[in-house]
C-alpha cells in the first residue's frame, strides 16, 4: 500500500496547483471559465467546512464542559485560556507598534506626496467638523459606502451585508458605549443566533450557559446527556474526515478562484497590486513570521516540557494550510480541532473548549497587522501619533480583533474602527485593499497557530485530572 501523502503536502500541492491554473488560463484567456466551472467548487469547500462549524462548536463545548465534572475545573481552564489570549494578543500589538515605528514603512513615499496626503487629511478632518472619536461618522458618509462598494467588488469577502452588519455593530458599539460589546454576546433566540455563522460568540455563550447548568444536575442523567454529545460531536468529526478526503481539489478550486478573480487575464498584475506597498506588507509578514517561528515556540519551550515546536508544527500543519488556502478561521476550526486532538493529543476536555473561542476572539495575526496598518497610514499621511494615540491602537486593536469575525477580510473592515480610533480617515483602508487577501491568509495563518499554541500550552498545564466528584 502506496504510503498516504500527508494532508498538508496534498493541500500543498492543491494550493501550488491552483495558483499555476490560474497564472495558465489567465494567459489563455481562460479566467472566465475558471471562473464559472472551477471556482464554485472552492466556495463549495467553505460552505461544507462552515456548515460543520457552527454544530461541532456547539456539541464539543457542551460535552466539553460537561466533562469538566464540576464547576471549579471550568473556573482553571476559563481563567488560564482567557489570560494566555489576552497575553498574546497584546505582546503581537506591541510588536506591530514596534516593528512599525522603527522601519517607518510609510515614511519611504516621496516627500511631497506625503505633504499632499497631509493637506487631504487635514481638509477631510475640516468637512468631518467632527471629532475624531465619533464612529458615527463611518456609517453616514458617502465615502464609507462607495469604499465598502468598492470593497464587496474585490470579493475579498464572502458577503458585504455581513461585513457591514459587523461594522453596524461596532458603530452601535461606539454609540453606546463599551457594555454594547457584552450585550451582543448574550442571544435573545438560540435559532437564530446558529442561523448565522457571524454569531460565533453567541453560540458559545448559550453552550457555555448550557454546558455549566448540567454541570449543577446531581443525578445521572448527566452522563446520559454527555455520551450523546460525545457521539453527535464524534459525528461531526468524520464529517471534517469526509469533507478533508477532497481537501486538495477543493484547495486547488479556491486557488485558482481567488487568484484568477485577482489577476483576470494578466497574471503580472498580483505583483502589481505590490507597488508601493511592499515596506508595508513586509513589515506586516515580518511580524507575522516572528509571531509564528519565535513567539509561539517561545512560548512552547518555556511551558510545555514534553512536546518540541516541530512535533507541534506537524501535528497542525494541515490547520495551518487550510487556515492559509481559506482566510477564514472558522471555516478552519473543525480542522484545528482534529489536529491538536487526534495530532497532538491534546484532551478533548480542553480542545472543545480553548480552540472555538479562540477561532472566534483570539487574533494575534490580526491585531499585529492592524497595529502595523494603522502606524503605516499615518506616517504615509504625515501624521505623528502621540504615545497617548498609541496606547489608544493597542486598546481599539485589542477590541477590534475580538470583534473580527473569523471570515476572509474581517480584519480590514474592523481596522476602520481602529482608524477612527485615533482620529484618522477610515476610508483609508483603500489604500492597503490591494494585497490585503495575501496578507488575509498569512495572519489568518498566524491566528490559528496562535490558537493551537494556546491550547497545547492549557493543555499540557492544566491539571484536570483533578476533578472532584460530583
Ligand atoms: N480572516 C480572519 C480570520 O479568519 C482574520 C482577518 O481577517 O484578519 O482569522
Amino acid at each position: 500500500m502506496t504510503k498516504k501523502i500527508p494532508l498538508y503536502i496534498q493541500i500543498i500541492i492543491g494550493l501550488i496547483a491552483g495558483i499555476v491554473w490560474a497564472v495558465l488560463s489567465g494567459y489563455l484567456g481562460w479566467s472566465g471559465f475558471t471562473a464559472s466551472w472551477i471556482a464554485p467548487f472552492g466556495r463549495i469547500f467553505i460552505n461544507l467546512l462552515q456548515l460543520i462549524a457552527v454544530p461541532l462548536v456547539f456539541f464539543s463545548i457542551i460535552g466539553g464542559i460537561i466533562r469538566l465534572g464540576n464547576p471549579k475545573n471550568l473556573g482553571k481552564l476559563g481563567g488560564k485560556t482567557m489570560g494566555l489570549y489576552v497575553l498574546t494578543t497584546l505582546f503581537s500589538i506591541s510588536l506591530g507598534l514596534l516593528i512599525v515605528n522603527v522601519f517607518k514603512p510609510g515614511n519611504g513615499f516621496e516627500e511631497n506626496a506625503r505633504v499632499e496626503n497631509r493637506i487631504n487629511y487635514e481638509l477631510w478632518l475640516q468637512s468631518e467638523g467632527m471629532t475624531p472619536m465619533d464612529g458615527r461618522w463611518m456609517m453616514n458618509n458617502p465615502a464609507y459606502n462607495e469604499i465598502l462598494d468598492e470593497v464587496a467588488q474585490r470579493r475579498g469577502y464572502e458577503d458585504i451585508e455581513a461585513v457591514r452588519a459587523r461594522l453596524d455593530v461596532a458603530r452601535k458599539a461606539a454609540e453606546r458605549g463599551p457594555l454594547t460589546f457584552l450585550e451582543e454576546v448574550v442571544p435573545s433566540n438560540l435559532f437564530s443566533a446558529m442561523g448565522d455563522n457571524r454569531n460565533m460568540l453567541q453560540i458559545i455563550f448559550f453552550a457555555i450557559f448550557f454546558g455549566v447548568s448540567v454541570l449543577f444536575i446531581t443525578d445521572h442523567k448527566k452522563v446520559i446527556i454527555v455520551d450523546v454529545m460525545d457521539a453527535i460531536a464524534d459525528a461531526f468529526i468524520k464529517m471534517v474526515d469526509l469533507v478533508m478526503r477532497g481537501a486538495p481539489l477543493f484547495v486547488f478550486a479556491l486557488m485558482a478562484g481567488l487568484v484568477s478573480d485577482m489577476a483576470g487575464d494578466d497574471p503580472a498584475r498580483v505583483f502589481d497590486l505590490f507597488a508601493g506597498l511592499t515596506w508595508y506588507s513586509l513589515s506586516v509578514l515580518g511580524g507575522l513570521l516572528i509571531m509564528a517561528f519565535v513567539v509561539y515556540p517561545g512560548l512552547m519551550a518555556l511551558l510545555v516540557k514534553n512536546m518540541t515546536f516541530r512535533e507541534f508544527l506537524r501535528g497542525i500543519s494541515p490547520a495551518q494550510m487550510l487556515a492559509f488556502s481559506t482566510s477564514s478561521s472558522a471555516a478552519t476550526l473543525p480542522v484545528t480541532l482534529e489536529c491538536v486532538e487526534e495530532n497532538l493529543k491534546v484532551d478533548k476536555k480542553v480542545t472543545s473548549f480553548v480552540l472555538p473561542i479562540g477561532a472566534t476572539i483570539n487574533m494575534d495575526g490580526t491585531s499585529l497587522y492592524q497595529a502595523v496598518a494603522v502606524v503605516f497610514l499615518a506616517q504615509m499621511h504625515l501624521v505623528e501619533l502621540s504615545f497617548a494615540q498609541q496606547l489608544t491602537i493597542v486598546m481599539t486593536t485589542t477590541l477590534a480583533s475580538i470583534g473580527a469575525a473569523a471570515i476572509p477580510g474581517a480584519g480590514i473592515v474592523m481596522l476602520m474602527v481602529v482608524l477612527t480610533s485615533v482620529g484618522l480617515n477610515p476610508a483609508w483602508i483603500a489604500i492597503i485593499l490591494p494585497v490585503d487577501r495575501i496578507l488575509d491568509m498569512v495572519r489568518t495563518m498566524v491566528n490559528v497557530t496562535g490558537d493551537a499554541t494556546i491550547s497545547v500550552v492549557v493543555g499540557k498545564t492544566v491539571n484536570l485530572n483533578d476533578v472532584e466528584p460530583s
